[in-house]
Formats: structure tokens, C-alpha cells, sequence
């Protein structure tokens, strides 16, 4: 029997990536897209199938997470035997100018969800999966963080994904449900969204490097992450939902580094030496040497980095490592691939776009480049 798996946020980072996995392994996916005025479904144009065809094995739905009877009738038409609940605004400085949107979606989506599941009577069938994240344990506690690790979340983001990790754990408690979290850290890709830390940093970098931007406007550098890639994350996701108990996992590498090292990489995959010099808000990050012809546009002395307050969130996590040990023990999870070589890859991505940019400038046309975030 072909299984069948349910993804919202499937036009996002980690549902397109999960999407291939779960089409590899030969599962029917099902993905809730949102409407929009403008196509949004650039990250799995290339998994799309004609839904003409008979044997599509790959489906989207038009479906909102703040809509519950919407959310019924396609679990009811689907009848999954996964749901991946991975829809959400998911950007954490977002979160302070849209607080109660974010509830909204980040925490009564998964009520709904979970609802939907109990109403249809699915509660022995779907097995379902919380994206919850580090960010629940804000203000960290213990170092590294674990699975008991106390949770204290620092933004509208983290508080209603507090709400979302523990209605899974009660549903699971309550009705006997297949309910699993997966804490992730950070993990990223070349499909990162724009306005998360390091996308903004390769892309900008790229950008920069051919002469479509002249500055990086960054908030907090001193920012510890733990950083993995998208891809090892997602596998984890399934994993969790094969076991014969669910339980609560953290994924993680148990490396961290800071946002200022990122752009340093950043810059290095592109041939460029940086020297970072001044304090707090007068921090730049200046050129100091160029190796190889990937940044035409550069200069030893320019200074590509500035810090911007505007980038600064109303109360920061200012660091995150996690301890992935459970994952390695129980389910025999690793990350394969490094920080440094997600960076690498991002970099190299970002200067395809940038170049291509570049050539169309060349000829006079317009290109958008710049991004808030
Ligand atoms: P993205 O921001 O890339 O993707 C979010 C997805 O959610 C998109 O498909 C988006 O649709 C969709 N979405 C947003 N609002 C709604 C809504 N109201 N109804 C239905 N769908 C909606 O996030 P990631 O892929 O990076 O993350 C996936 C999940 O994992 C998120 O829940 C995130 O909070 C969580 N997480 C992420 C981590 C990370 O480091 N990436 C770490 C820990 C947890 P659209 O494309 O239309 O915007
Ligand atoms: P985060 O990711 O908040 O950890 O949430 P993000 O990449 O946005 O920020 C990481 C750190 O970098 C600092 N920072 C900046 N961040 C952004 N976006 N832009 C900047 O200019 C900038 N300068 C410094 C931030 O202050 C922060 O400390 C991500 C999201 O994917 C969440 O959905 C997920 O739950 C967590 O990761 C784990």
C-alpha cells in the first residue's frame, strides 16, 4: 500500500526538501499551499506533476492554517497516514510586528490540525509531526540543550510555539495520537528563505561580490547558532514518525558559531579576506585581501559589512548549541553534511543568481536586490 503523507508549509525551505524525500521513498505527499497574488510555489515547481495525470503522486491544496474547516475537509479527503505540520511564520523579528497573526497560525494551526485528525476519528491512523524548535528554550538554561532542557521563549514566535509543542504532547497523552516534536536548531539551505541570517549573508555577500549592492546591514553578529542543512533535518523528520513509540527529539550538530564567523566563511568562499574592527554599532567588516576573480566588484579597503539597529530584536536569544545525543543513540541520526559546506553551497548558489543579475544590468535591464531582514 502506497502511503500517504500530508505536509502544510510545503511551499517553505523544509516542506519542499521533505517533499522529495517522502517521493523518493515512494510515498502519495499531499502539501497545503496558501493563495497568493503572485506564484509561491518556486521550491517545488520542479516535483510538480499534472494533476491530470492519473498517477500524480505529488498533490497540492489550496488551505490556510488559520482555517479550520478547510483544514478538515482536506485531511478528510486525504486521510493521511503522516501529517508533517510545518507551516508557520517562522520568522522571529516578524513576530514582534505581527504577534497575534503568528498565535494564530503557529499555535491554534496545530489545535486545528490535531482537531481535524480527532474529529475524522484518524487518531490511530495519522501519525503526526510538530516542526517545534530552539527557540522555545530562548533564555537558555542548561548548555547544551537537550530534550528536559526548562524552555524559556523570547518572542511571540517561540511563546506560540510553546503552545504547539505541548498540545501535541497532550494530544499524544490524551487520545493515545502518534504525536512527535522534533526540536530543531537552525539548519538552512540555498533554499533558505531571504531574510534568515545566513541566506541574507551569502546572497548579499554574492550580490555585493558583482556589484549589485555595496553594503551588508547586520543586527546582532555576536549571535551563537548551532547550524545544520535543511536536507539532514528532514531526513530526521521521518525517522521520528517510524518508530514504535513518538517521542521528542532534538536535531542538532552540537557545533556553534557565531553570525560574524558565517559572513567571514562567507566572504572566504568568495575569495575575499575581511578584518572586522570597531565595537557595537560601530562594527565594520572591511576587505583585506582578494584571491581569484569571483568578486570583479570589490576593492581591498571597501567596507562590505555595517551594523543597523534596526536589525536588533526587542529581546534576543543570544546563543544555541544543542545536544543531538538521543537522535544518535535511538534512531542512529548524524548530520552529513557541515556547517561549513552549507555555507559554501549557499555561497556558490547565490553568486549564479548574482552573476546572472549582473549580465541583465549589464544590458540595462532592472534587478531587484535589496531585502529587509
Ligand atoms: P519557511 O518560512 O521556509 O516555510 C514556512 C511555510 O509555512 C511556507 O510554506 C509558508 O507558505 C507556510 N505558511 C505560512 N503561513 C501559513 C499559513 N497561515 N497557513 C498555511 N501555511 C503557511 O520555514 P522553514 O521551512 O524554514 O521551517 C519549517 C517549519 O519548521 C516552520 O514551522 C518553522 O517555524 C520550523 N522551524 C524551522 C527551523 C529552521 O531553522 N528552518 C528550526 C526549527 C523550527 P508560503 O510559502 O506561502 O509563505
Ligand atoms: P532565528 O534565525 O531567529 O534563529 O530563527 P535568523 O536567521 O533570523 O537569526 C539568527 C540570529 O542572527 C541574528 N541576526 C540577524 N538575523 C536576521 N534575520 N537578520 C539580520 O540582519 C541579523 N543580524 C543578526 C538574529 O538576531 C539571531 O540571533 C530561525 C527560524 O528559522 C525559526 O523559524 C526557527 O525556529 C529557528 O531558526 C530555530
Amino acid at each position: 500500500m502506497t502511503k500517504k503523507a500530508l505536509i502544510t508549509g510545503v511551499t517553505g525551505q523544509d516542506g519542499s526538501y521533505l517533499a522529495e524525500f517522502l517521493l523518493d521513498k515512494g510515498y502519495e505527499v499531499h502539501g497545503i499551499k496558501r493563495r497568493a497574488s503572485l506564484f509561491n510555489t518556486q521550491r517545488v515547481d520542479h516535483i510538480y506533476e499534472d494533476p491530470q495525470t492519473d498517477h500524480a503522486r505529488f498533490r497540492l491544496h489550496y488551505g490556510d492554517l488559520s482555517d479550520s474547516s478547510n483544514l478538515t475537509r482536506i485531511m478528510r479527503e486525504v486521510e493521511p497516514d503522516e501529517v508533517y505540520n510545518l507551516g508557520a511564520q517562522s520568522h522571529v523579528a516578524v513576530s514582534f510586528e505581527a504577534p497575534e497573526y503568528t498565535a494564530d497560525v503557529d499555535a491554534m494551526g496545530t489545535l486545528r490540525l490535531l482537531e481535524a485528525i480527532r474529529f475524522l476519528g484518524l487518531e490511530q491512523k495519522s501519525r503526526f509531526y510538530q516542526a517545534s524548535t530552539s527557540e522555545l528554550y530562548g533564555l537558555v538554561q542548561e548548555t547544551p540543550q537537550r530534550e528536559t532542557t526548562p524552555f524559556h521563549p523570547r518572542s511571540p514566535y517561540a511563546v506560540a510555539k510553546l503552545y504547539s509543542y505541548w498540545i501535541a504532547v497532550n494530544y499524544r497523552e490524551a487520545y493515545g495520537m502518534y504525536a512527535c516534536n522534533g526540536i530543531l536548531f537552525n539548519h538552512e539551505s540555498p533554499r533558505r528563505g531571504e531574510t534568515f541570517v545566513t541566506r541574507k549573508i551569502t546572497r548579499g555577500l554574492a550580490n555585493i561580490a558583482q556589484g549589485l549592492e555595496e553594503c551588508l546591514y547586520m543586527g546582532n553578529i555576536d549571535s551563537l547558532r548551532d547550524w545544520g542543512h535543511a536536507k539532514d533535518y528532514v531526513r530526521m523528520q521521518w525517522m521520528m514518525l517510524q518508530q514504535d513509540t513518538p517521542e521528542d527529539f532534538v536535531i542538532a550538530t552540537g557545533k556553534q558559531y557565531s553570525v560574524r564567523q558565517f559572513i567571514a566563511w562567507s566572504a572566504a568562499e568568495l575569495g575575499v579576506t575581511l578584518a572586522f574592527s570597531g565595537d557595537g554599532l560601530d562594527e565594520v567588516a572591511t576587505v583585506t585581501a582578494i584571491e581569484g576573480d569571483e568578486a570583479p566588484a570589490l576593492n581591498v579597503g571597501d567596507v562590505i559589512m555595517r551594523i543597523d539597529p534596526r536589525y536588533f530584536r526587542p529581546a534576543e536569544v543570544e546563543t544555541l548549541l544543542g545536544d543531538p545525543s538521543k537522535a544518535k543513540q535511538k534512531l542512529g541520526w548524524e548530520p552529513e553534511i557541515t556547517v561549513q559546506e552549507m555555507c559554501a553551497e549557499m555561497v556558490r548558489e547565490d553568486l549564479k543568481t548574482a552573476r546572472r543579475h549582473a549580465l541583465l544590468k549589464e544590458h540595462g535591464m532592472d534587478v531587484p536586490v535589496s531585502v529587509e531582514g
